[in-house]
């Protein structure tokens, strides 16, 4: 399919643009756009992100996203104001994981892009990515504790398997904000660039995963996240069917008869 709608579409909390790749496949870059609310993350705002990923899935000019927010946060947390006079029963109703769920769920690879703040929601919104890129002076936590709640889209989970048992509880139980450099230093981030880099290092990323077989990409990001869910002997074996399946792919064909022919390989996704 190659219908690109979702990028005329005037959406009310993101914008959406491609950016061209002369190497390879184009990179979706996803920007969260509530700047006078720190860029929280309401229900509307994650069925937009939602909508948009699954379109690049289903679009074969696009390799990669890239999701970012602005200089001052990536998304301060879900909105508080959003949620503040709701009982748990209209929390139920209003099904607030649907986007997040089906977020989990899609193909391609999507880099969270960091600046200011990524809290609570935002920084649930990040670990949610496949991968976080961080501008130095960016700050993540878990602040949900100071609202008598607790992370509510995976960050227990996340954190905890990111930067481990330790860490994780001290972060959450206090709340406290940490710097990029502490959460780089823990695991949590692949890159930490200077302020003025964020977007540019992120988006070479994507660009890069974008010159390479887009079927082997996804295949690879399915077992590497099967990794979390499962012992080591099924997540090997998992491992495993995804190696003989890209034996069967003409990608596979192409790539090594390219290496052999010492030239670029041209991928089909196939
Ligand atoms: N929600 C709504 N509005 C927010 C917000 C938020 N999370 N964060 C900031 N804002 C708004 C502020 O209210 C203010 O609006 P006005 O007063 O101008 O109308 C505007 O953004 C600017 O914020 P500040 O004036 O506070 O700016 P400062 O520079 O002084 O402070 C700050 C920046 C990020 C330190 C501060 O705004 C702050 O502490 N924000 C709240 C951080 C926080 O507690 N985050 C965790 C929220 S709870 C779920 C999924 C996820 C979640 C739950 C459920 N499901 C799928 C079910 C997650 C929960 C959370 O994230």
């Amino acid at each position: 399919m190659n219908d690109k709608e979702f990028l005329k579409k005037q959406y009310k909390n993101i914008l959406v643009s491609e950016l061209e790749n002369e190497k390879g496949l184009n990179v979706c870059q996803i920007q969260i756009n509530r700047p006078n609310a720190m860029n929280a993350l309401n229900i509307e705002l994650m069925g937009e992100i939602a909508e948009v990923l699954f379109a690049v899935d289903k679009n074969e000019d696009f390799g990669c996203s890239v999701i970012t927010g602005n200089e001052k946060a990536f998304a301060a947390g879900a909105d508080i104001k959003e949620m503040a006079d709701a009982n748990a029963v209209e929390i139920y109703y209003r099904e607030m994981f649907a986007s997040w769920d089906r977020i989990r769920g899609f193909k391609k690879p999507f880099i969270a892009a960091v600046s200011g703040f990524a809290l609570g929601g935002g920084c649930e919104l990040a670990m949610l990515c496949d991968m976080i890129v961080a501008a130095k002076s960016s700050k993540f936590g878990q602040p949900e504790v100071n609202l008598g709640v607790i992370p509510g889209a995976g960050g227990t989970q996340r954190l905890t398997r990111a930067v481990g048992k330790a860490r994780a509880m001290e972060i959450i139980l206090t709340g406290r904000m940490v710097d990029a450099d502490e959460m780089y230093q823990a695991g949590l981030i692949t890159k930490l660039s200077d302020d003025d880099k964020y977007l540019n290092d992120a988006t070479a990323i994507a660009k890069t995963i974008c010159t390479k077989s887009p079927l082997a990409v996804q295949l690879a990001k399915e077992s590497i996240l099967r990794s979390f869910d499962t012992t080591i002997e099924s997540g090997i074996d998992f491992e495993r069917k995804n190696f003989y399946l890209l034996f069967a792919s003409e990608d596979k064909m192409e790539g090594m008869k390219a290496f052999v022919e010492k030239r670029k390989p041209t991928w089909k996704g196939k």
